[in-house]
């Protein structure tokens, strides 16, 4: 028997984080059987954590965050103003975390969501060394852990690869903070999944499971035996999360930022419970494979 949760991204159903919306994620999670929703934080200072700790409580499926930077609040830039605004972001995040009765806050958290057109810094990298020292010891006091989710160089140039991600996280030293692998973006840049995972097996904390053209899982390219098994052979036992996006949900504005211009499905329960049935299979058929 598996210990992985599965989780289900908000945006399968809404891109605002109103009572509203959140009510429709929570009760979608629920009627299909997900363990959790996880909660995108495009702004933290605008995140209604105490409603979505009351909905969590009603519905009783957990919560896991994201959170994107933005461009004037990017902790991977050389300009000092805007890196402590990017780092101030996080903390705020880390609190939004917290409130909303979650322990795991995902995401880029590290740069905007953006197709940078020059290669990180040296100074940067260094600088988000110490920067993640300082978010580790505050996630620490918060009962937060930090993912680091590896984005394709289209979204982000700072980490693009899990290797990037564990690198990172072994130089801050804590365990507070955790590789975030999305399959998406893997499909794109690494070389060898199963190795790039099995290279990463001592930090890998959570996964997105995303199809490599984002909707429906199974009828992309993606090898999702090679995947679940590389999982299992790990041992890795931390939450799943289904993550696909179509732009009749997220509006032409949110599709944009990922490059999202053809809709891949249209009906969000649909696509969330053949998601659960999915995952499940495999993480069944992998188990029984390294068994
Ligand atoms: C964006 O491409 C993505 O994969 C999200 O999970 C960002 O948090
Ligand atoms: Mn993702």
């Amino acid at each position: 028997m598996t210990m992985n949760k599965f989780g289900l991204h908000m945006m399968v159903h809404t891109p605002d984080w109103t009572e509203a919306g959140a009510r429709r994620v929570f009760e979608s999670a629920k009627k299909i059987g997900y363990d959790f929703v996880e909660v995108l934080i495009f702004d933290p200072h605008t995140m209604d954590a105490a409603m979505t700790a009351r909905l969590s409580e009603e519905y009783g499926i957990g919560v896991a965050t994201g959170l994107c930077g933005k461009l004037s609040a990017d902790l991977s830039s050389t300009d000092p103003v805007i890196a402590k605004r990017g780092e101030d972001w996080v903390t705020h995040a880390i609190k939004v975390t917290r409130d909303m009765g979650a322990t795991m806050l995902g995401g880029p958290s590290f740069s905007a969501l953006h197709r940078y057109m020059l290669p990180p810094s040296e100074l940067a990298r260094e600088r988000a060394v110490d920067a993640y020292r300082r978010l580790a010891k505050q996630a620490e006091a918060a009962g937060v852990r930090i993912g680091l989710e590896a984005l394709n160089r289209y979204e982000s140039n700072f980490i693009t690869t899990v290797g990037q991600a564990a690198d990172l996280c072994r130089k801050v030293g804590s365990k507070a903070l955790f590789v975030h692998g999305d399959m998406f973006h893997m499909n794109i840049e690494e070389g060898d999944i199963p190795g790039a995972i099995e290279n990463v097996k001592d930090c890998l904390g959570y996964v997105h499971v995303a199809e490599s053209h984002r909707g429906y899982l199974g009828t992309g390219n993606t090898d999702w035996k090679a995947f679940f098994g590389a999982l299992a052979r790990i041992g890795y036992d931390g939450p799943i999360t289904f993550e696909s996006f179509s732009p009749s949900v997220l509006g032409p504005e949110m599709a944009g930022l990922i490059a999202l211009w053809r809709d891949l499905w249209s009906d969000p329960d649909d696509v969330a419970a053949k998601a659960l049935a999915f995952m499940r299979q495999h993480v069944r058929d992998a188990a029984t494979a390294v068994a």
